[in-house]
């Protein structure tokens, strides 16, 4: 409650009878995009959102947080669960918050709802997670074509990363192939593996705390990106040669005018 809702834990704390400064018990901080503008991630509470095609694997990485065992049962896939969990690979110790983002969840967020609001949603996670099952190309289809919306509806300004799981069932050469040239393409890391039946996490919650200390290095190359960058570049140059204009003008009218002046 207290991370989504202050005013409300405010409220339980003060019915609950403390009596001391208020202030002392949260940390404000400023917006994420401000934060990461001037590349200060002095943030210890960091929101990531778990996207993936339902049966990819999403519950049991948040499980696997909160340190329950693999089960083989299945999730209820329309739940959107979350998990806490302390990450150490940082000083001070970050707290990461998984969101889990079911398909239905997804499509309501990407695809119904105002611009606004999509872009207030993505504005309150620090890293995206996008997971597909490794031993199925229809789910990395899924997360591939999922990212580029959220990178792009973000403003290109949030850091995402690949998982690819259940790496105890193996992933084809054709899939491997696939992963290279797209995150070749997209200027990103290659799929995390991991299998939470093995325990073989390879150390995916610290990589997500790694992403958003250092986002430049994670957000993907995206086509809405590289046009913008294409954008920047052109009008960097029509000012330059509109500034070499201007003083080339006045170079000429300068002499012109001590010319005309002596001729006088
Ligand atoms: N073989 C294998 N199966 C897994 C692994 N992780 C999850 N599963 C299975 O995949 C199914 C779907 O997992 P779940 O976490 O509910 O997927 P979600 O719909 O993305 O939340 C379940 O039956 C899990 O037992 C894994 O590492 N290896
Ligand atoms: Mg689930």
């Amino acid at each position: 409650t207290s991370m989504k809702q202050p005013r409300v834990a405010l409220a339980y704390v003060l019915y609950l009878g403390y009596k001391g400064d208020p202030a002392l018990l949260f940390a404000t901080s400023k917006r994420r995009k401000q934060e990461r503008k001037a590349d200060l991630p002095g943030r210890t509470l960091l929101q990531c959102y778990v996207f993936g095609s339902t049966g990819s694997g999403k519950t049991g990485l948040l499980n696997g947080l909160v340190g329950l065992p693999h089960s083989d049962s299945e999730g209820n896939p329309r739940t959107c669960a979350v998990a806490v969990g302390s990450v150490d690979n940082h000083e001070p110790r970050k707290t990461l918050v998984l969101q889990e983002v079911t398909e239905e969840m997804a499509k309501k967020m990407m695809e119904g709802g105002d611009r606004e609001e999509r872009a207030q949603w993505l504005a309150a996670a620090d890293v995206a997670l996008f997971m597909f099952d490794g031993s199925n190309k229809d789910s990395f289809a899924y997360a591939h074509k999922l990212l580029l919306e959220v990178a792009t509806a973000s403003g290109d300004s949030l850091p995402c990363l690949f998982a690819a799981s259940k790496d105890d069932l193996g992933m084809s050469q054709e899939l491997v192939e696939l992963c290279k040239g797209t995150c070749a393409t997209l200027a990103m890391p290659l799929p995390i593996p991991v299998s939470m039946r093995s325990g073989e996490t390879s150390g995916i919650y610290s990589h997500l705390s790694d992403a958003a200390a250092a986002p430049a290095r994670f957000i993907p190359e995206t086509p809405s990106l590289k046009a913008m960058r294409q954008y920047q570049q052109t009008l960097r140059k029509c000012l330059i040669y509109t500034g070499i204009g201007i003083t080339g003008g006045a170079v000429c009218y300068a002499i012109y005018h001590r010319l005309k002046r002596r001729d006088s």
